[in-house]
């Protein structure tokens, strides 16, 4: 399958796709041990996940089918932090099954902090991050790859551009999530419509010059990203998706929301004190 692909794709021999991009065998992968790769995936898909035993194995099944159709080579990596549940385990019997998927594990809560760790663990020349619960249908990576998309640095999956499509989004989450783009737009990062779509595509290279610096640990990461992003004059662009609301979130309304508008104004107060000048 993703063998087959490589040979392809990336024109690089058996010998060569047997003894290196799938160096990810073992359980529980920590991040010194993912970066033992040898050689770099076309496609590294970061996938955080909190307490998701239940939607997670579903999930992974449509990855692993989706990629196996792919003419290039790929990796998963799952970042469980915190979770109460079996996530960890459930994620090991795919580690187990499948060699270029694997697992960092952290005791610190946050979805950012997982992001970051499985960004910066990545080795694929495209970093796709990407929600457990596939509220946008995996195919629609394509849209974020050559030949479909190119040229660009990171590129944000949106809800809001032309072409995007809702389904199933009770009002008030919508409508709560139009005032936080406002609050963004205002506060933060101009010019975009969804800044907090749970699926972002960075070129490796760019992610590297910009997770480093990245502090918040919680939901509002994503536009702390953005704005450094955005600082550094990287080339932006939203990509109009399919999106499917998914119940059992694990965002709390008023309690995320009121710790996410704080995280706007310590995006605000770090750049002000130098936090995202970049250290040579
Ligand atoms: N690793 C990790 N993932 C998290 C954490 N909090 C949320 N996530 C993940 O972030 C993604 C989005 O969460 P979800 O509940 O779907 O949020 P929503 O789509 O905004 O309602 C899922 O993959 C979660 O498992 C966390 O503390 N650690
Ligand atoms: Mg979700």
């Amino acid at each position: 399958m993703i063998k087959r692909a490589c040979l392809g794709w990336r024109q690089c021999d058996s010998q060569e796709a047997n003894e290196s991009a799938w160096h990810l065998n073992g359980t529980t992968t920590r991040r010194e041990e993912i970066s033992t790769l040898n050689s770099d995936p076309f496609l590294s898909i970061i996938v955080p996940a909190h307490n998701e035993e239940q939607r997670l194995p579903g999930s992974l099944d449509r990855i692993v089918a989706f990629l196996e159709e792919q003419d290039y080579e790929a990796e998963v990596v799952v970042v469980e932090n915190a979770s109460q549940d079996n996530t960890a385990g459930v994620v090991e019997e795919f580690v187990a099954r499948y060699p270029f998927i694997s697992m960092i594990r952290e005791e610190r809560q946050g979805k950012g902090l997982a992001v970051k760790l499985g960004i910066l663990a990545a080795r694929g020349e495209y970093l796709f991050i990407c929600d457990a619960d596939l509220s946008m249908p995996i195919e629609e990576v394509a849209k974020f790859l050559p030949p479909a998309l190119d040229d660009y640095d990171v590129a944000i999956a949106s809800r809001e551009v032309q072409g995007a499509r809702r389904y199933g989004e009770p009002v008030y989450r919508h409508l709560m999530g139009r005032v936080f783009n406002f609050l963004v737009r205002l506060l933060t990062v101009p010019g975009f419509q969804d800044t907090q779509c749970g699926f972002k595509c960075f070129r490796r290279e760019v992610a590297r010059d910009i997770f480093p610096y990245q502090t918040i640990e919680g939901w509002g990461f994503d536009v702390e990203v953005l704005f450094i992003a955005h600082k550094r004059g990287y080339r932006i662009v939203e990509v109009p998706i399919n999106w499917y609301y998914m119940a059992n979130s694990r965002v709390s309304p008023i309690k995320d929301t009121l710790t996410m508008l704080g995280e706007l104004l310590k995006v605000r107060l770090n750049d002000w004190r130098g936090v995202y000048a970049r250290v040579s």
